[in-house]
This record gives structure tokens, C-alpha cells and sequence, in this order.
């Protein structure tokens, strides 16, 4: 986590590296993007740090159904108290849809039935909790690369912010991810988990997996998904509920 790597370790790691691809040519360290990073050109360290040495495309672990969490508890929100949802909730998510909006193409309100003929992806992987507690899961859905791809994002769009129907307090549950995250191979829109329909605790109909992520990057609940240039002028502007609440890290990669 974020913790592990300091900028002065970087820096000297940077450096010690740096030095065998001087003899290469120094030309070549100029244009490297890692190299611009540790020069702190490029994005906030931790974000950066992680695509420098481990790369953001790389996959979570997954593990095997013998490995699955006999319990999975709940955290934060089990049912939102929006009437909207309470009302969906008790048809059983028949008249349920997901909106897509914001800068995409065409805009879409899609039903579970969408969601569920779409090419789903199975895995099993553990959530991570800050408050200290993980739990290994196995969750389905369609690749939220098929959704976009679907609503086709505007040149402009960068993140992509999932606005649930729970709230803390009065203020809603969002959460919000970049597009190296969104179009990953194990990000999906999970509507089953453990071989059964998403639960209400677990944020039934569709929750967001964003399995490089700590736990409350995984949206629960979620009624639409906005496509975005930024994030400021959304709620607190740190692109979350618990970011704008509690300084959590908006980019929260493990
Ligand atoms: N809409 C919504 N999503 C949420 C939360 C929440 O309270 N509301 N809690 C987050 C946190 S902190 C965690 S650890 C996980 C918990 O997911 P679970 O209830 O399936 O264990 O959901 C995350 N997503
Ligand atoms: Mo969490």
C-alpha cells in the first residue's frame, strides 16, 4: 500500500537504475515516463509509484472456490433508504435500470436482463477493508469495459463516477474510477456472488469489483454511472464519499 515506498526511496532506487541506463544513452531516460514521474512531473506519487513498479494492469490474485470465505460479512451501507431503490427492491429489480450519462455518446439505461446477456466474467478474489478485515468472494458480471463500449465515452471523459442509492447521513454513497482502472480485466459490474443473485447487504442489484482496489472503492448499490473530465465540483470533489468524509485515498490500489 501506500506506506511501503517513500519518494526518497524512489528517488534512490530511481537513481541506482538510472545509472545503468545512462550507459545505454541518456536520451532514453528523458523520454521515459517513469523517469519524468520520479522527477515529479507526472501524476501524485502513489498512483504513479504503483504503474512504475508493479503496473496497473496487472491482475489480482484469484483463488480457488476451496478458498472462498466461509463468511463474508457486510460493511457500510446493507440497504439504502432511498424510496426509488426501496421501491425497485420490492419487484424484485424488474423496473431497475442503470443509467449511463454524462460524456458518452449515447446515453443508456440498461435492465438487469442487459447487464445479465452481456459476456460475463467469473473470479475469485479477496476484498480488502481498510477498517481491517478481508474476505475472498466470487463475484460475476459483465466487463464495465462492455458498458462503455456500449455508450461509447466522449474524447474528453477521464473518470467515471458510480453514484449508488445509499446515502450517510443525507450525503450519497459515490465512488469513482480512471479509465486504466475501468477498462481492467477484472473490473466488472458483479450482480452474483457466490453463485447466487447479488444480496441486498452486498449491494444488490449491481455492485462495482475494482479488485486492485481497497474495499470501499467497490461501489454498492450503484443506479448510474456518470462519465466525467474531472471531479471537482462533484460533492466534496475528491471523487468519493469516504475521500470527501474521511481523507481516504481516492486512488487506493493494492
Ligand atoms: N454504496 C455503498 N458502497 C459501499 C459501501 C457503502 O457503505 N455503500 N461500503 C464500502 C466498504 S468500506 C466496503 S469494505 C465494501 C463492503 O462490501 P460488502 O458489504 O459486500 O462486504 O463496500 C464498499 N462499498
Ligand atoms: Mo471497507
Amino acid at each position: 500500500m501506500s506506506g511501503v515506498f517513500t519518494r526518497r526511496s524512489l528517488l534512490s532506487a530511481g537513481a541506482a537504475g538510472a545509472g545503468g541506463l545512462l550507459l545505454g544513452g541518456c536520451d532514453r531516460l528523458d523520454g521515459d515516463p517513469a523517469w519524468r514521474h520520479l522527477l515529479g512531473l507526472a501524476e501524485p506519487l502513489h498512483m504513479g509509484a504503483q504503474r512504475l513498479l508493479i503496473g496497473r494492469g496487472a491482475l489480482a490474485p484469484e483463488f480457488t472456490a476451496a478458498q472462498l470465505s466461509p463468511v463474508f460479512r457486510t460493511n457500510g451501507n446493507t440497504q439504502p433508504d432511498t424510496g426509488e431503490w426501496q421501491a425497485q427492491a420490492a419487484s424484485g429489480f424488474a423496473q431497475w435500470r442503470l443509467l449511463i450519462d454524462g460524456l458518452v455518446r449515447r446515453p443508456l439505461a440498461l435492465p438487469l436482463a442487459a447487464l445479465q446477456a452481456l459476456p460475463q466474467r467469473s473470479q475469485i478474489t479477496r476484498h480488502d477493508c481498510v477498517e481491517g478485515w478481508s474476505a475472498i468472494g466470487q463475484w460475476q458480471g459483465p466487463r464495465l469495459a462492455a458498458v462503455l463500449d456500449m455508450a461509447g465515452l466522449q474524447p474528453a471523459a477521464r473518470y467515471l463516477v458510480f453514484h449508488c442509492a445509499d446515502r450517510f447521513g443525507g450525503s450519497p454513497y459515490y465512488e469513482s474510477i480512471d479509465l486504466i482502472d475501468a477498462y481492467h480485466p477484472q473490473t466488472i459490474l458483479a450482480w452474483r456472488m457466490n453463485g447466487a443473485p447479488l444480496a441486498i447487504g452486498h449491494g444488490a442489484p449491481v455492485r462495482l469489483r475494482v479488485e486492485r482496489q481497497l474495499g470501499y472503492k467497490h461501489a454498492k448499490y450503484v443506479m448510474r454511472i456518470e462519465a466525467r473530465d474531472s471531479l471537482s465540483g462533484l460533492y466534496g470533489g475528491k471523487g468519493g464519499y469516504w475521500e470527501d468524509a474521511a481523507g481516504y485515498q481516492w486512488y487506493a490500489g493494492i
